[in-house]
């Protein structure tokens, strides 16, 4: 999974009406879309989602919060797309986040923050398997992976 990292559009920005707007970003970043679909994640699949941060003090509040409404899962793909999509989205907390990266822009709060983006290879292959299928993902010829 080098040149591949998964992303969701979180249920802030989906409710909000930003998801057309943030797609429009990730694709003007250069990233192409392998897969993508809409989906309301159950609090037991968001908690499996992000068990790595169970030991977080933050972490009930995270899996009722993206279990609260439909988000956007996707794979996109680029070379170098793991440290460039997080250069587009920019850092956690939006405050923090620089001009112009999508959090700054459609970020509400550290948790309500937009988006997702994977942290490494091995994660965004995980991360990509927990939402898709094989038959789900579309190289730019629009052959099946
Ligand atoms: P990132 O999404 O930038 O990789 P992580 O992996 O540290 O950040 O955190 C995963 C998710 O947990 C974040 N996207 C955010 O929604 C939530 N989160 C992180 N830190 C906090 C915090 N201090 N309070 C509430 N939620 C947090």
């Amino acid at each position: 999974m080098s040149n591949f990292t998964f992303t969701m559009i979180k249920p802030n920005a989906v409710a909000k009406g930003y998801s057309g707007a943030i797609m429009n970003q990730i694709i003007m970043g250069g990233f192409r879309i392998v897969a993508m679909k809409m989906v309301l994640l159950s609090k037991a699949e968001a908690e499996e989602f992000y068990a790595v941060h169970k030991e977080r003090p933050f972490y009930g509040e995270l899996v009722s919060f993206m279990s609260s409404g439909p988000i956007f899962a996707a794979i996109l793909e680029k070379e170098n797309a793991i440290a460039d999509y997080r250069t587009l989205i920019g850092n956690t907390n939006p405050e923090s986040a620089e001009d112009g990266t999508i959090r700054k822009m459609f970020a509400e709060s550290v948790q309500a923050n937009a988006v997702h983006g994977s942290d490494s290879d091995e994660n965004a292959a995980i991360e990509a398997d927990f939402f898709f299928s094989r038959i789900q993902r579309f190289t730019k010829d629009g052959e099946i992976f």
